[in-house]
């Protein structure tokens, strides 16, 4: 098992945390987005998408963070990553899709870089247009939150699951793009629960290989 990822990416970093939690060591190589290695024509065969995570298995390659952490899911079942009942694992899911859905890809690298080249916004522009996004987001996540009452240590009761598995590398970028989200309690209450939780410490972009 192969897994192609960069330090700063946070879908590589979700499923860093999954295979952190599953006990699993994937060989990795890296892929520099900066640079632009995603869009060599060799990593492009592996990953029509030019997006990182990708994941290299036997006869197979897996795209889609999601997909690769639900696959090791389905693999691993332990520990698990999504409560028993259909009601629950809807809810975990439908946390993590608003992460990965509704806030990282309007924050992703080649939207800024088309932000920047074809209309015309500087560094302070696209942070404005990553604090807006990212905070409009978790403001979302935190009123779910707070809505269903499931929250304990982590999002879903005290046990970490696919939506802090998105959450906690998504909290990584709103520090990154300086987004101030101090009021949102719960989110914070995770946040530093996941600090001192080994499978998200060691996954931080800053331990990382290839870390700059
Ligand atoms: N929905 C995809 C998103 C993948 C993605 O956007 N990856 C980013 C890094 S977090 C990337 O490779 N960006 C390169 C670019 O924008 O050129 C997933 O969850 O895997």
């Amino acid at each position: 098992m192969k897994f192609f990822g960069y330090f700063r990416s946070s879908s590589a970093y979700r499923c860093r945390i999954a295979f952190n939690i599953k006990g699993i060591e994937p060989e990795e190589s890296f892929v520099h987005l900066r640079k632009g290695e995603q869009r060599s024509p060799e990593y492009l065969r592996r990953n029509p998408l030019g997006l990182v995570p990708t994941l290299e298995l036997d006869r197979r390659t897996l795209a889609q963070s999601l997909a690769i952490v639900e696959w090791l899911e389905e693999m691993f079942p332990e520990p698990p990553l999504l409560p028993r009942n259909p009601l629950d694992r809807a809810y975990v899911r439908a946390l993590s899709l608003t992460v990965a859905c509704e806030i990282h890809p309007l924050q992703n690298l080649r939207v800024l870089d088309h932000l920047k080249t074809e209309f015309g916004q500087d560094q302070e522009g696209l942070n404005a247009w990553c604090q807006k996004w990212i905070r409009t987001g978790l403001e979302a996540y935190e009123g779910m939150l707070a809505q269903s009452g499931l929250a304990g240590a982590f999002s879903f009761g005290d046990e970490a699951t696919l939506a802090d598995i998105c959450l906690i590398p998504q909290v990584f970028s709103a520090q990154r793009f300086k987004v101030d989200i101090s009021d949102l309690e719960a989110i914070q209450k995770i946040a530093a629960n996941a600090e001192r939780h080994p499978a998200f410490s060691a996954a931080h972009p800053a331990k990382q290989p290839d870390a700059e």
